[in-house]
């Protein structure tokens, strides 16, 4: 049996990065509740993701998403974050709430709207110039309702090529810039979607070269999946980018990351353990994409920094030699019940300890009710913003 001591060193240096749309006001296509203390700016955003690191550790950046954290000056931005001890991470694009994207915006069959989106995302990457951001991030909402609507074929050659063209943009940015790719089965077309799976994703990213990643987020596949499988395959290929995580008990519910399915995400990240997808040798990116419609946000972003620590405390507790001697010997059993010990182990008190040790609190969630932070937002800021407002 491995003990907490034999893996502690493994925990250190684990990032999360928390995207700045879980900060604002979201919800259904039925009513976006507010929420007291919501920030009203780009910098308020940040300052509460800044504050989710203070009192974790663990997330030392916070994502973008453009045009919804558009400002005049990144650099200036970026001064800012570091100063509250926190990073502008991905940049994500958005190429969903325009009108001109009806019926796609990569893949459109308009030349001058996919030259259009194909210039929003050369916004995206001047933005990753002065942030000093690695990664581009892309999630297209493209696709069709109906059958014949569209040419799915025409549709895959003429989104190759707008992101050939958004790569090689890319390329010039620097050495380590990347593009990731992300999928989604369904939502908001109901009927075919672009880029629905990783096996897209992955041809789409292969095609254009190795800076080309594929992004997996959680809850983005039809219920049942076995997401561990993709993920330990696109490590084995070498095109794991980035994790989306957030948790869903339907479709794409965008919930605390580790409360729908704790297990699964043991299994998520035992994968990434088992396959070089965790530690200071990984080029993974662990992010969050969540939103907190009904309940505080930023106890709901500690809450999630915290279990996908828990979880990779348990996934590192796995004994590799006993599970793979006894999946060697045929030994049913025995390597599941290897595996479960380690997802049954509570790692609670130790991962307290060990934050003492560093300086954090014991217990982040506790420290941040106590620390009077909430209340001086609910008091400073009202009318805060809707996530995604433009
Ligand atoms: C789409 O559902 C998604 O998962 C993409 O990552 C977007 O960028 C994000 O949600 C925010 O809408
Ligand atoms: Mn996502
Ligand atoms: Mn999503």
């Amino acid at each position: 049996m491995t003990t907490f001591e034999q893996i502690a060193a493994q925990l250190e240096g684990q990032a999360i990065e928390v995207p700045s749309w879980a900060y604002g006001n979201s919800g259904t296509r039925f009513k976006v509740f507010g929420t007291p203390g919501t920030p009203r700016t780009v910098e308020e955003k940040i300052a509460d993701a800044a504050t989710v690191h203070r009192f974790t550790g663990l997330a030392p950046t916070v994502a973008l998403h453009i045009p919804w954290d558009l400002v005049d000056d990144f650099a200036a931005l970026r001064r800012y974050a570091e100063d509250l001890g926190t990073g502008i991470g991905t940049i994500n694009s958005n190429t969903f709430q325009d009108d001109d994207y009806k019926f796609g915006a990569l893949t459109h069959t308009d030349a001058k709207i996919r030259q259009k989106a194909i210039d929003h995302h050369f916004e995206c990457l001047d933005v990753m110039a002065a942030t000093g951001s690695r990664d581009l991030k892309i999630w297209l909402a493209e696709g069709t309702n109906y059958p014949g609507q569209g040419d799915m074929r025409g549709r895959q050659d003429r989104l190759a090529e707008s992101l050939q063209t958004i790569y090689e943009r890319l390329l010039t940015l620097g050495d380590t810039q990347r593009l990731v790719l992300e999928y989604k089965f369904f939502e908001p077309a109901f009927y075919h979607t672009d880029v629905p799976d990783w096996g897209t994703s992955y041809a789409q990213v292969s095609a254009l070269g190795e800076r080309a990643m594929v992004c997996l987020d959680t809850g983005h596949h039809a219920p049942g999946t076995n997401i561990e499988f993709i993920v330990a395959q696109l490590l084995r290929l070498g095109r794991l980018g980035s994790f989306d995580f957030n948790s869903r008990f339907y479709a794409d519910d965008d919930l605390i990351v580790g409360a729908a399915d704790p297990f699964q995400l043991f299994r998520i990240l035992f994968e990434c353990v088992r396959g070089g997808g965790f530690g200071p040798d990984s080029d993974v990116a662990y992010m969050l994409d969540q939103c907190h419609n009904v309940e505080k946000k930023i106890p709901g972003q500690i809450r999630s920094v915290l279990n996908v620590q828990e979880m990779t405390a348990r996934a590192l507790l796995v004994d590799r030699d006993a599970l793979t001697a006894a999946q060697e010997d045929g030994d049913v059993l025995g390597a599941n019940a290897v595996f479960m010990d380690a997802f049954y182990t509570d790692v609670r008190p130790h991962l307290a300890a060990w934050r003492e040790e560093r300086g954090l609190p014991g217990d982040p969630m506790a420290a941040y009710l106590a620390s009077g932070y909430q209340e001086q937002i609910e008091a400073d800021r009202i009318g805060g913003a809707q996530a995604g407002w433009l």
